[in-house]
C-alpha cells in the first residue's frame, strides 16, 4: 500500500488534531502548553503538508508512467510569498484546520503570521514565476519550476532618518517546513579550469573541458499544488556545497587552505539574490550563480527524471526549457556541451536538438537591461561553454552573409558577440537564436521588441517572435488576499471563478445593482480598516481608514517615475498652503509607496529619502487636519501587497510609455476594484481596452509621442519654465521646505529631473495632474466610482495566469494538461 499515512479524503476536524498533535509531540518534541508560536506554526505547516503528500506522489508516480510533455520554467527568481494560506486554500483545509486549531485554543490567524515569506526573488520577474507554477499545477499541466535556493532572498529594507537601510533577509533562520532536501541526489558542477583536444578508443577527437573547482548542487523540492485538483507539481530549487571527497583529495595533497578556500568558493555560489533588477552589473558571482543552476537542472532532467534508456533526439517531444529572461541562457551552450562532448553527438544534431527545446522570455525595453557577459569573464569561468558559443556565432553569421551579402553593418549588429565597449556576449541574442521562440510580456511589449529592440531577429525570422501577456494567480491575490470580496462574488456567480476567471464577466449586471454596490462598498471599507490595522501593527503608521487608498508599489526605478507622484503630492500641498487650493474641497487620501531601491542605485535612494522627507513634513502638518497622508512602510513585500492591494482605490501605473515591460501590480489592484491611473504602457495599454476608458484615468504621452518628443529634442528646463505648478512644487523642494532648511539635500534628484529627465516626468506633469483631478471629481460621486470598479473587477478576469498558461501551451509550448484520477 503505497497510501500515505493521511489519506487526502480523510478531512476532519479530529483527524487534523490527532495529526497536529503529533506533529507538535514527535515532529517538534514539544506539548501543546510549552509549545511556542514557532512550534505550532511549524506543527501545522507540517500537517497540512501531509495532506498534500498524497497528490504529489501520484503525480510523480504518473510523471514516470504517462512520459507526457514537460515544462522546466528556468528562472533565478522565484518570488513565492507565505505557503501556508495557499497550501491550505489548495488542500481544501482552511475550515478544519481552523475548527481544529480553535478547539486547542490556538488561533490560525495569529500562526500565519509567524511565516517568513521566502522572498527569492527581485519584484515582477520573480513573482510572475510564483504566478506561473501556481497556474500550471491548476490546470493539470506537468510542470517542474528550476531556480536558486538562496540562503538569504531579497534583502529587508529598513529606514533610518528617511535613508534605506539594507538588512539580510535571515529567511531560513528558524527552518522552513515546506523543503524537502535531498543531499543523496546532488549534482556536480565544474568552475574555471582549461579545454583539450583528446582522442577517445574509437580515434574520435573531442574537446574535453577540465574544471579547476567543482561545486555540489544539492536539490530542494517544495509541493507546488494545484487549485482543485490533485496534481502537485514540484519547484526544484539548488543549494550550493562544497563536495566532500574533492576536498578531501586536496586536503591530502597538503593543500588544506585550498580545500577551505574551496569550500568557501561552493558555498557563496548561492547564499544571496542579487538585488538589482535593472542595469546589471558583470558581477562573476552572478555568472556562477546562473551555470550553478542552469546546470545542476539540465544534468537533473537528462538524468534523473527522464528515464534511463531515453533517447534524447526524442527530448522535443519530452520538453521545452522556458528561459525566465536571458538569465539562464547560459542552458544553451551546456546542453550543447552535454550531447557534443559528453554524448559524442555531431554539432549538426546536438544543435538540431538544442534549437527545438529552447523558448525566451524577455521582460525589458531598456538597453541598458540586455544582458552582456565579458568574454575574459566568462572564458575564465566556462572556456567550454565561450568556445560553444563562439561556434553558434560563427555558423550564424555565415547564414546571416548568405542571408545580407555585403550588409557587415548587419552582421555585426545582429552578432551575438558585441565588440565594443568589450568584447562581450550578447545574451538576448543567444537566446533568440537558440530559441524557438521569443515571447514579450503584454502586447505593446511584443510589438516594440519586433519592431525595435530585436527587429532584425524579427525580420529575419518573423514566426518566432510571439506575445503572451502576463497574468497573476487569481487563488492568492484574489481568493486568499480579498476573503470578503471573493465571497461576495461567491454569492453572486458560485466560485467557479477562482479556476476560470473569465467568468468575472457575469459580475457586470451587478454593477448596475444598487444593493450589490452598496455591499461592494462596505468590503473596501472594510479592508482599509484591516490595511490600517496592519501598518500600525508592522509599522506604526497612523492612517485614517476611510480616505482614499492611492498606491504605488513596485521597485524604484527612474522609468516607473515614483517621482511624478511625489511632484503631484507637492502641488497639492503646496497649493493648499498658497490658498490656491481650498482644503475643504480636496479629497482625504492616504498615498501610499512601496519600494526597495538596488543597493547600488544612489539616485533610486536619494528619491527614497525624498519621499520620505516630504512625508514627514506632510504628516506633521496640523493645517492639513489630517486630509493628507502619506505612508511608505519599509519592506514592501508579497505579505504587505496582499493586505494593500484589497484596500486599494486608486492604482498608479505611471511609467514613461514603452518603458513598462508589463507590470502586474496593475492587473492585481483592478481585479480587486481599484481604478488605475495610468500612461499606455505595457499591460495597462489591455487593462484600458478590457474596462473601457471610462473606468480607467489614462494620460501622458503615448509611445509615439515619446518617440518623436524624443528625436525633436526635450528640454525637461523649458517645461519646468512654462508650468507655474510644476515650477512651484519643485521650487518648494529646493527650497529646503522638506529638508529642515537645507537647500543641497534634494539637489541630485532635482538636478536629474531638471537636468536630462531621461524619463521625462516633467513632460507628463500637466497631463498627470489633470488626470488626478479627474480622478479626484470622480471619486466624490461614489455611486459612479463603485459602478467602474466593478466594472474593472468584471473585465479583468483577462489577466489570470492560467489564461497567460494556456497562451503558452498553444503558442510556445505545446504541451497538454494531464488529468490524474483521484
Ligand atoms: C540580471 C543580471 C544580473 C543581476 C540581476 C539581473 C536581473 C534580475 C532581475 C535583471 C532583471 C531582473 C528583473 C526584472 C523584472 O522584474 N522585470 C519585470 O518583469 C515583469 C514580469 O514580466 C514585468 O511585468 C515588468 O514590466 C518588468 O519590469
Amino acid at each position: 500500500d503505497m497510501t500515505p499515512p493521511v489519506a487526502a479524503r480523510e478531512h476532519t476536524v479530529e483527524s487534523f488534531t490527532r495529526e497536529f498533535l503529533r506533529e507538535l509531540n514527535f515532529g517538534r518534541g514539544v506539548d501543546l502548553d510549552r509549545a511556542s508560536a514557532n512550534d505550532k506554526y511549524m506543527a501545522l505547516a507540517r500537517t497540512v503538508r501531509h495532506y498534500l503528500m498524497t497528490g504529489w506522489l501520484e503525480t510523480l508516480r504518473n510523471q514516470y508512467r504517462d512520459q507526457a510533455k514537460v515544462v522546466a520554467y528556468l528562472s533565478a527568481e522565484f518570488l513565492l510569498g507565505r505557503q501556508l494560506d495557499n497550501n491550505l486554500l489548495t488542500s481544501n483545509l482552511e475550515g478544519i484546520a481552523r475548527e481544529s486549531l480553535d478547539q486547542l485554543g490556538i488561533s490560525l490567524d495569529d500562526l500565519r503570521e509567524v511565516e517568513i515569506e521566502p522572498g527569492l526573488g527581485n519584484g515582477g520577474l520573480g513573482r510572475l514565476a510564483a504566478c506561473f507554477i501556481d497556474s500550471l499545477a491548476t490546470l493539470d499541466v506537468p510542470c517542474i519550476g528550476y531556480g536558486i535556493r538562496y540562503e538569504y532572498g531579497i534583502f529587508k529594507q529598513a529606514f533610518v532618518d528617511g535613508h534605506q537601510v539594507e538588512k539580510p533577509d535571515t529567511w531560513l533562520a528558524l527552518g522552513s517546513p515546506w523543503e524537502f532536501p535531498h543531499p543523496e541526489n546532488a549534482v556536480t558542477v565544474g568552475f574555471g579550469g582549461h579545454v583539450e583536444d583528446v582522442t577517445d578508443e574509437d580515434g574520435v577527437k573531442r574537446r574535453d573541458w577540465v574544471p579547476a573547482s567543482v561545486v555540489n548542487g544539492v536539490p530542494y523540492n517544495y509541493m507546488v499544488p494545484g487549485y482543485g485538483t490533485n496534481r502537485v507539481n514540484t519547484l526544484r530549487l539548488w543549494s550550493a556545497r562544497a563536495p566532500k571527497a574533492f576536498n578531501l583529495q586536496v586536503f591530502n595533497e597538503g593543500g588544506y587552505e585550498e580545500a577551505v578556500k574551496n569550500q568557501t568558493f561552493a558555498e557563496n555560489i548561492s547564499k544571496v539574490l542579487y538585488p538589482e533588477d535593472s542595469t546589471p552589473q558583470g558581477k562573476e558571482l552572478r555568472l556562477q550563480q546562473q551555470y550553478f543552476f542552469v546546470a545542476c537542472s539540465i544534468a537533473d532532467f537528462l538524468c534523473n527524471v527522464l528515464p534511463q534508456d531515453f533517447d534524447l533526439h526524442r527530448l522535443p517531444d519530452r520538453i521545452t526549457w522556458q528561459l525566465n529572461d536571458t538569465h539562464p541562457v547560459i542552458a544553451v551552450p551546456e546542453l550543447m556541451r552535454q550531447l557534443v562532448d559528453l554524448r559524442g553527438w555531431t554539432w549538426e544534431d546536438a544543435w538540431g536538438v538544442t534549437q527545438k527545446v529552447f523558448a525566451y522570455t524577455c521582460h525589458t525595453l531598456l538597453p541598458e537591461a540586455l544582458e552582456v557577459w565579458p568574454v575574459d569573464l566568462l572564458g575564465k569561468l566556462l572556456p567550454r561553454h565561450l568556445e560553444i558559443i563562439y561556434r553558434i556565432n560563427e555558423l550564424f553569421l555565415e547564414e546571416l552573409r548568405d542571408t545580407y551579402p555585403g550588409d557587415e553593418l548587419k552582421v555585426r549588429h545582429m552578432s551575438i558577440i558585441a565588440e565594443h565597449p568589450v568584447r562581450a556576449v550578447r545574451m538576448a541574442h543567444l537566446a533568440t537564436v537558440a530559441g524557438f521562440k521569443v515571447n514579450g510580456v503584454a502586447a505593446l511589449h511584443s510589438e516594440l521588441l519586433r519592431d525595435k529592440v530585436l527587429s532584425d531577429f524579427a525580420q529575419l525570422w518573423p514566426e518566432k517572435f510571439t506575445n503572451v501577456t502576463n497574468g497573476v494567480t487569481p487563488r492568492r491575490f484574489v481568493r486568499i488576499a480579498n476573503p470578503s470580496m471573493s465571497g461576495l462574488v461567491t454569492e453572486a456567480i458560485g466560485d467557479g471563478w477562482i479556476k476560470d476567471l473569465s467568468q468575472l464577466s457575469r459580475l457586470e449586471p451587478l454593477a448596475e445593482d444598487a444593493e450589490f454596490r452598496r455591499r461592494f462598498r462596505d468590503i473596501k471599507a472594510a479592508n482599509k480598516v484591516e490595511f490600517a490595522r496592519v501598518l500600525k501593527e508592522r509599522d506604526g503608521i497612523e492612517i485614517a481608514g476611510d480616505a482614499m487608498v492611492d498606491a504605488m508599489v513596485k521597485r524604484l526605478h527612474e522609468y516607473k517615475r515614483q517621482t511624478l507622484k511625489l511632484l503631484h503630492i507637492v502641488s497639492l500641498y503646496q497649493r493648499i498652503g498658497s490658498g490656491a487650493l481650498p482644503l475643504e474641497s480636496v479629497t482625504p487620501r492616504t498615498f501610499v509607496f512601496g519600494a526597495k531601491a538596488a543597493p547600488g542605485y544612489a539616485l533610486a535612494k536619494q528619491i527614497i529619502a525624498l519621499i520620505n522627507a516630504v512625508g514627514s513634513t506632510i504628516n506633521a502638518d496640523a493645517s492639513l487636519e489630517g486630509r493628507l497622508k502619506v505612508a511608505f512602510p519599509a519592506n514592501y513585500n508579497v505579505t504587505l501587497a496582499e493586505k494593500l492591494i484589497p484596500a486599494a482605490d486608486l492604482s498608479e501605473q505611471i511609467s514613461l510609455a514603452g518603458k513598462e515591460a508589463s507590470g502586474t501590480g496593475n492587473m492585481k489592484f483592478a481585479l480587486n476594484g481599484a481604478l488605475t491611473i495610468g500612461t499606455d504602457d505595457g499591460a495597462n495599454v489591455e487593462i484600458r481596452e478590457l474596462v473601457g476608458d471610462e473606468n480607467f484615468f489614462l494620460f501622458g504621452m503615448s509611445e509615439p509621442e515619446v518617440a518623436d518628443l524624443e528625436a525633436s529634442g526635450y528640454s525637461p528646463e523649458a517645461v519646468y519654465a512654462s508650468d507655474p505648478d510644476l515650477k512651484a512644487a519643485i521650487d518648494l523642494i529646493s527650497s529646503g521646505a522638506f529638508s529642515g532648511g537645507d537647500r543641497t539635500l534634494h539637489e541630485p534628484v532635482i538636478a536629474a529631473l531638471l537636468g536630462e529627465d531621461r524619463f521625462m516626468a516633467l513632460a507628463d506633469f500637466r497631463s498627470y495632474v489633470d488626470a488626478q483631478d479627474r480622478v479626484e471629481a470622480y471619486y466624490g460621486d461614489f455611486e459612479a466610482w463603485s459602478r467602474s470598479a466593478i466594472l474593472n473587477v468584471a473585465r479583468s478576469g483577462f489577466f489570470s495566469s492560467d489564461r497567460s498558461m494556456v497562451d503558452y501551451m498553444d503558442r510556445i509550448w505545446g504541451a497538454k494538461p494531464v488529468k490524474q484520477n483521484f
